[in-house]
């Protein structure tokens, strides 16, 4: 079974960040999960606009961008030009007063329009924009830091979304508390990808080559 794998990057050693990276692609990871905040639509600062640069300079492959800050509009142009045609910049709707417009401007900049959806925001509240995007990360934390508890309560969120994504076109992703047996669960069903963060593969004794390949290779 083919599913994405993406590097939660705000969970990485910044004491030695360009091995980390380096180790990560070692191991195979698919892209660098980017979750940039700015204290108020989240209450928690993590990675910023220089960290970003920093990675897509020290990588080729695609970064994905959650941008967790209050209307995105207004500084998305300093994500955007440094950025690769093709990376993708997720947006949370509810950050925005016309989410449908900063999605144009991350089309028009040649980047993948995704949406973040919250645990507590409903399928329905976004399903125009699910129209829009080629991507959707489905939250199943609370966005704002690292290493929560999955809330149960989004699963059958995630089963609906997986029941859209053909016909709207767009491609699913996990993000938050992601252990192999959501994989093993979620991956089957229909999620294309799954951001990796403390649970699984940051801070432990194995390499990320060991936790990657186990996990690629998981009896699907
Ligand atoms: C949360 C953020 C996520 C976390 C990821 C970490 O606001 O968007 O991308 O970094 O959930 O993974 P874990 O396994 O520590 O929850
Ligand atoms: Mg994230």
């Amino acid at each position: 079974m083919k599913f994405e794998l993406n590097a939660s990057m705000m969970c990485a050693n910044y004491g030695h960040l360009a091995r980390e990276i380096e180790n990560l692609e070692k191991g195979g990871i698919d892209s660098f999960h980017i979750d940039i905040m700015d204290g108020r639509y989240v209450p928690n600062y993590a990675m910023s606009l220089n960290d970003m640069k920093y990675i897509a300079h020290a990588t080729k492959k695609p970064l994905d961008v959650h941008l967790m800050i209050e209307h995105p509009n207004t500084n998305i142009k300093l994500f955007l030009e440094n950025l690769r045609k093709g990376d993708t910049v997720y947006i949370h709707p509810e950050a925005e007063y016309h989410p449908s417009t900063t999605l144009q401007k991350i089309i028009d900049a040649g980047m993948v329009p995704g949406i973040a959806i919250n645990p507590g925001t409903s399928v329905e509240t976004v399903m125009e924009m699910l129209q829009i995007v080629d991507k959707v990360l489905v939250m199943s934390v609370n966005p704002g830091s690292a290493g929560q508890m999955y809330l149960p309560y989004v699963g059958s969120k995630v089963k609906k979304l997986i029941s859209l994504k053909e016909e709207l076109g767009f491609k699913l992703y996990w993000d938050g508390a992601c252990s192999a047996d959501k994989i093993l669960e979620f991956a089957p069903l229909g999620v294309d990808g799954f951001v990796l963060g403390t649970t699984i593969l940051f801070g432990k004794k194995e390499s990320y080559a060991d936790i990657l390949k186990n996990v690629r290779e998981l009896k699907i």
